[in-house]
């Protein structure tokens, strides 16, 4: 009956061997198929790595175990969840959830027989370094000066684009300044991996940067990015906000108010150093859409620094002067859209840089005079537009900014006149019934975060789309106090760390596997191995290969549609307007660890 022969005896020997031996041998190999926060987690905090199955070898495992980094020590072990599947990719990934083990120290997760992950942190604080690294992201955009090495270490630089001679381009002549008028426009910040600057950019970057200081004032008391204004009167976020706003201020025409699209090359610059890139830049005419944003910049800036009056005598007015005349203009001129091809039709040089056009500014309109009526207490600002047209909380981009309105109504609720708090409440349960619609759904989503729900998440810039939706959730925490609004904003910093469908960190310079060829100027030019840090490439694009048409993408859905390479500036290039809500979200979680760890602790399930 149990007739087994020699042969086949020594068959199942050899594959019982080859199946211990393999076991063995990848139980000990690092796989990057364990998806996780490369940087690490709070001791309290939810803890979660998910694991694809892209090249199986995953279905029979069971088990997942937290281990010292030289994996001799097992300090916890946890049953991998049921399979998912992604409804982008058809893939399928299982978690490992260890929220409930909370000793400090460095660990690799590891599955037995499957491979172990990259090492990473539990700890306080673990994403300081990341928040202070992402605002320094924005020293290293500083237009107009050196970055010497005492600030920039190896990625020193000259000073480019001093952006003293800049002329007026036929689009934006004005009897006052007559095309070819040189005017004075430093500073700033280059928007992305190209040396322009663009108004329109910069108002939602200025602006969440603002609005970080607002909601979190007594964090940035010590924040210290290593700028040379370290050490003055202001909080260092500020002072980095200043340098652009100092290159806004001179956007303005000062004979009417009206603000310029951009500052512009009329093409793009090659792949070189700032201080080689030296082609005439103009200002091109004047836009709605740039003047409302304008606007609202400044009436929020009026606001912030208010307090600073001591150090800054005279800004706050000057901005709110500014802001003021801005709006003048928008009444007089709303139907100055910018049209990039119906002006190059009409005037010479063409221009062909980043166009940041949008027909639609009944958003500006609603942000701009929600800041204004916030800071001046007008209510003209209020009644001037219509601040509940409908139910729509959209995510904010540069393009829509209607919620970064409803977000100062609600900050402000207890400082509004009687005309604005009668409508409060609808502005709050709108922020919060819209994070609840970027929650449901969640646990069913294979990654297990709000980001990448829908595939329509993985636009150009999907990087902002994550840290965005953690602003929302972050603006719901603070209106309701409801922990678990946190707890899903923590899992989209998960997202850009590392626990996403193709395993990077999204963060120059931050995680064991983070982007390398940014398309970023400075980081193709400098000779440095190493890109310029603290910078967030945009990330998976479902449209990246028909956009910039770079040689080399192999995926087929919409989440793994990335490539690092400099070439890819539809999936991988940096933008002012995606690093400052990683800033936000990265400094705001952990302004909420140091200033309520009793609500953290909330964040366990
Ligand atoms: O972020 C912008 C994205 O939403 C647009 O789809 C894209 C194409 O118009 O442009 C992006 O912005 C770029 C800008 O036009 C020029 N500087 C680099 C910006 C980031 O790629």
């Amino acid at each position: 009956m149990y007739n087994i022969s020699h042969i086949g005896i020594a068959r199942v020997f050899f594959s019982v061997l080859l199946l211990l031996t393999t076991n063995f041998a990848t139980s000990q190999s690092l796989t990057e198929a364990i998806r996780l926060n490369q940087l690490g987690f709070y001791p309290n905090a939810s803890k979660v790595a998910v694991v694809v199955n892209d090249s199986g070898g995953l279905d029979r495992r069971e088990i997942f175990q937290l281990v010292t980094p030289d994996r001799k020590q097992v300090v916890f072990s946890g049953k991998l969840s049921e399979p998912k599947q992604n409804l982008i990719s058809g893939k399928t990934t299982r978690l490992a959830d260890f929220s409930i083990y909370q000793r400090t120290g460095v660990y690799v997760l590891l599955i037995p027989g499957f491979g172990y992950s990259y090492p990473f942190e539990i700890r306080q604080n673990v994403y300081r370094a990341l928040a202070i690294g992402a605002l320094k992201g924005f020293y290293y955009q500083r237009a107009s000066t050196d970055l010497p090495v005492q600030y920039a270490a190896k990625w020193n630089r000259l000073s480019g684009h001093p952006d003293t001679r800049i002329l007026i381009h036929p689009s934006a002549a004005s009897s006052d300044r007559p095309a070819g008028t040189v005017i004075a426009s430093p500073k700033g910040w280059y928007d992305a991996g190209d040396y322009n600057k663009y108004i329109v950019n910069s108002g939602i970057t200025t602006a969440t940067l603002l609005a970080l200081y607002e909601d979190f004032p007594a964090y940035f008391k010590s924040f210290d990015t290593a700028i040379p204004e370290t050490g003055n009167a202001i909080p260092d976020l500020l002072d980095e906000v200043l340098w652009n706003l100092r290159w806004m201020l001179t956007m303005q025409d000062p004979a009417d108010g009206g603000v310029y699209h951009k500052l512009t090359n009329a093409r793009f610059d090659g792949m070189v150093m700032p201080d080689k890139a030296t082609q005439d830049r103009y200002v091109v005419q004047k836009s709605i859409t740039a003047t409302l944003d304008f606007a609202a910049v400044l009436a929020q800036a009026s606001r912030v620094f208010r307090n600073y009056n001591r150090a800054l005598p005279g800004l706050a007015d000057s901005c709110q002067t500014a802001a003021v005349n801005a709006w003048k203009w928008a009444q007089q001129n709303p139907n100055a859209v910018y049209k990039q091809n119906e002006m190059n039709v009409q005037f010479d040089p063409d221009v062909v840089t980043g166009g940041y056009e949008d027909r639609d500014s009944s958003d500006e309109w609603l942000w701009a005079a929600s800041e204004l009526y916030v800071t001046t207490k007008d209510d003209a600002y209020y009644a001037a537009v219509k601040l509940k047209s409908d139910e729509k909380m959209p995510l904010p981009s540069w393009n829509q900014v209607r919620s970064l309105g409803y977000y100062t109504l609600a900050r402000f609720s207890g400082a509004l006149t009687p005309l604005g708090r009668k409508d409060s409440e609808l502005v709050k349960e709108r922020i919060v019934a819209f994070a609840n619609e970027l929650i449901q759904g969640t646990d069913k989503q294979a990654f297990g975060t709000v980001m990448g729900k829908s595939a329509r998440d993985y636009i150009w810039g999907s990087s902002a789309v994550a840290a965005n939706q953690g602003i929302a959730l972050i603006q719901a925490y603070q209106l309701t106090k409801d922990a678990k609004y946190l707890r899903f904003a923590l899992g989209n910093l998960d997202y850009l760390l590392g626990r996403n469908a193709i395993g990077y960190s999204f963060v120059t310079g931050f995680g064991h596997k983070s982007v390398m060829h940014p398309h970023h100027r400075p980081s193709v030019a400098d000779g440095i191995t190493e890109p310029v840090p603290g910078l967030l490439s945009g990330g998976p694009n479902g449209n990246a290969p028909k956009q910039d048409k770079c040689a080399g993408y192999t995926a087929t859905s919409a989440d793994e549609m990335f490539l690092d390479d400099s070439c890819s500036y539809a999936s991988n290039e940096i933008a002012i307007n995606w690093n400052a809500p990683l800033v936000y979200l990265a400094a705001a979680i952990e302004a909420l660890q140091v200033k309520q760890t009793v609500e953290i602790n909330k964040l366990m399930k």
